[in-house]
């Protein structure tokens, strides 16, 4: 039996140490890494799957191409056959277009381990192409944080155990962060309060001490409302708001003189008494945290709610105190060189840079792109026909191109509408280095088995790619095709890095993950600009839609299950086909005379689906809950959210309304 080191790879807050058992070149075990100071061994269900997940019987073996594209004739071809078609028109769109921007790529999350920026490197090998800009995740509350405290920093997460109040504001660790929880329930038997503010009665909410059940988009309002109360009493951190802060005055003369709350209380759905509760809290328990969550920032209020989170901390001393703290998720990574992602891109003669196009809404903008059209798209770690809003925007941006090439190991609702999908190796199969963005450890990923089939990695692809674009048409790139994955990992050990996980050398991580020495209190203690709100923010706008012709607002977060439209095949996991369920108040389904498990039809402008109805009687009445992804997922209801949006903010997902029938 051998063992080896390695860490999911997933978008999760977890970015969970595992040791793999590999018996006669197969994995038989998964266990979680005990050295690893924040998962101490443990894993998620998903985690504890991964065996099913490698030998999946739906998982890709060989490359396959689609003729017509749609028709699902697939047949297998060779991986040279592969790069040939690919390289072939990357070459011919050149000499057509006289540059490589008519190719381009659409990259996100699947797997965010540093390797997988190969992607990226590849790309920037062939000079100036198009690329997506921006994080539709979670950039609205990273600009928030920027903002007010200067840089997209959390604390310690273990030390959360040492809170004794816990504010959990828009998060649902109990099915987002299962690692987190074991420092919440330390926390609560030490006596902490935990406080939930979510609109659904989540997981976490079921944990919590007390509950606010708040209306969708109106955080910073009651945040405010708090904040108001606080000032009015004279019950908070008034020292270090008035010596290390800018803005103060503004925002408290605003608070003052321009909040109400007879007002806040009809827009938030959150009585005075709760909200002078909550005021309490903030200003007696010390040493106190909150924790603002990405479901705050996913509709068109969300930086502002995040910047008025943030702060209420402020006044309540959290960047003061030992232990205290405001979590979000930190920028750590931007320590790293990065080499593969900031790989150079090749200088072209005349057009000087890459063309960005934003994440928020990559299909329409893709789709009007000119001078030239864009022709070619490569999907690596994304599968946006699922994932994304404006679906019916990526259709029309698929009619448009010339070869689309998903990289992927399994098929999805991207894949079927792809020309030619590339088999991408598992995380055993490759070697790779992870920092994650909410616990502070750097862990290494071992190749622990072969390749399943001829599945490779992403890095592989774009060293073979890369390498027959140079044979059809010597010097189309400059991709260091010859450097071994290890060769890049090291590369990321800069002194400075190794000085901030306190590493000699490549070695140190072999023997264990290593966590980053604890700066967090020198970091925080920069000046907190307190921001009043803009006028874009319609903070007033009444968050319900009754009446309307969709009344109902759909929200629909991350589940324990799985992580976006993964593990969906795992019949660990989901003994059962997944079909699409929505979550309807119980009056509510009475008035419509819908039972619970019958199926019903969910639609709006932008299209109709069916679903299981099931009833929740602790959900609002305007509220509807859904499952994301399957066959016929619910983003086909997501229309284009992000209309009055910064380039750079996050996707608006949950300003989605929608109407049912029976
Ligand atoms: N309705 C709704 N939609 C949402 C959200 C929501 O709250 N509601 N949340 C949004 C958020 S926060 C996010 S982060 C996005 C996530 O959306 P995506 O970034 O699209 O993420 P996933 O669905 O996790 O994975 C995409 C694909 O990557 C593949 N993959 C995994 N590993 C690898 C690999 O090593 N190489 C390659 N090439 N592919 C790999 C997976 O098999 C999967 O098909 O979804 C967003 N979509
Ligand atoms: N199991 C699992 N874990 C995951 C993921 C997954 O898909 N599955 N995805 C990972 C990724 S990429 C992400 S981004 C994170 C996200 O994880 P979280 O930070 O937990 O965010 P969400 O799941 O988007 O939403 C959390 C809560 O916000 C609530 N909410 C929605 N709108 C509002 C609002 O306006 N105000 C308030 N106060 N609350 C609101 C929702 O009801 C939900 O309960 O999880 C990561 N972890
Ligand atoms: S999905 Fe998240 S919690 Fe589960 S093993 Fe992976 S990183 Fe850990
Ligand atoms: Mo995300």
């Amino acid at each position: 039996m051998e063992l080896f080191r390695n860490t999911c790879p997933r978008n999760c807050y977890g970015t969970c140490s595992i040791i793999s058992y590999v018996e006669n070149g197969k994995l038989i075990k998964v266990t979680g890494d005990p050295k690893h100071g924040f998962t101490q061994g443990r894993l998620c269900p998903k985690g504890y799957a991964y065996t099913q997940y490698v030998y999946n019987s739906s998982r890709l073996k060989y490359p396959i191409i689609q003729t017509p594209r749609g028709s699902g004739n697939w047949q297998r071809i060779s991986w040279d056959e592969a790069y040939s078609i690919i390289a072939e028109k990357m070459i011919e769109l050149y000499s057509r277009y006289g540059s490589n921007l008519a190719s381009g790529y659409n990259k996100f999350s699947g797997n965010i381990g540093l390797l997988h920026y190969a992607v990226e490197g590849m790309f920037n090998s062939i000079g100036p192409h198009t690329k997506p800009v921006g994080d539709l995740c979670s950039s609205s509350g990273g600009a928030a944080l920027k903002k007010t405290i200067g840089d997209v920093i959390s604390p310690i997460p273990e030390k959360m155990a040492q809170a004794k109040l816990i504010v959990i504001w828009g998060a649902n660790p109990a099915a987002t962060n299962v690692q987190q929880m074991k420092y919440i329930f330390q926390a609560k038997q030490n006596g902490a309060t935990v406080v939930v503010i979510d609109p659904i009665f989540s997981e976490t909410a079921a944990k919590a001490d007390i509950y606010i059940q708040n209306k969708p988009g109106t955080d910073a309002l009651l945040a405010y409302g708090i904040a108001k109360i606080m000032i009015e009493k004279e019950c908070y951190e008034k020292e270090y708001v008035e010596t290390n802060s800018q803005g103060w005055a503004e925002f408290k003369h605003y608070l003052i003189n321009e909040v109400n709350f007879p007002d806040i209380c009809h827009v938030t759905g959150v009585q005075f008494e709760v909200m002078k509760e909550l005021a309490s809290l903030f200003s007696t328990i010390k040493p106190g945290v909150t924790w603002s969550g990405l479901g705050v920032q996913r509709n068109k209020n969300g930086e502002i709610g995040i910047q008025a989170i943030l702060s209420l901390s402020a006044m309540s001393g959290h960047f003061c105190e030992q232990y205290s703290g405001t979590y979000y998720t930190h920028a750590d990574i931007s320590h790293f060189p990065l080499t593969l992602l900031n790989h150079p891109e090749k200088e072209h003669c005349f057009v000087k840079k890459s063309r960005s196009v934003s994440h928020i809404d990559f299909a329409a903008q893709a789709k009007a792109l000119n001078d030239p059209p864009l022709k070619l798209l490569w999907i690596a770690s994304r599968s946006p026909l699922s994932q994304d809003q404006n679906i019916q925007a990526w259709k029309e941006l698929f009619n448009s191109l010339e070869l689309i090439v998903t990289v992927d190991l399994f098929m999805n609702e991207t894949t079927k509408h792809s020309d030619i999908v590339l088999p991408a190796a598992s995380l055993f199969e490759e070697e790779d280095l992870h920092v994650g963005y909410w616990h502070h450890w750097i862990s290494i990923n071992q190749k622990a088995i072969d390749p399943f089939f001829e599945a490779k990695s992403d890095l592989q692809i774009a060293r073979e790619l890369t390498k027959k674009l140079n044979e059809l048409s010597p010097g189309f790139s400059d991709f260091h095709y010859e450097l071994e994955p290890i060769d890049w990992i090291k590369a990321e050990l800069t002194p400075h890095i190794k000085q901030l996980y306190s590493l000699d050398s490549y070695e140190d991580l072999v023997s264990s993950p290593h966590p980053r020495i604890d700066d967090y209190d020198k970091r925080k203690s920069k000046e907190f600009h307190f921001i009043k709100p803009i006028n874009k923010a319609n903070l007033y706008d009444d968050q319900t839609n009754e009446g309307a012709v969709y009344p109902f607002r759909l929200l629909s977060p991350q589940s324990l299950l799985k992580i976006h439209s993964q593990f969906a095949t795992l019949s660990w996991l989901h003994p059962e086909r997944e079909i699409t369920v929505i979550e309807i108040n119980d009056i509510v389904a009475e008035n419509l005379g819908i039972h619970d498990e019958t199926m019903v039809t969910v639609f709006n402008d932008y299209g109709s689906i069916e679903a299981k109805a099931v009833i929740n009687a602790d959900l609002p009445q305007e509220i509807i809950v859904v499952n994301q992804a399957g066959e016929k997922g619910i983003n086909q209801l997501i229309g284009d959210t992000t209309k009055d949006s910064d380039e750079e903010s996050s996707i608006n997902f949950y300003d989605t309304y929608v109407a049912i029938k029976n």
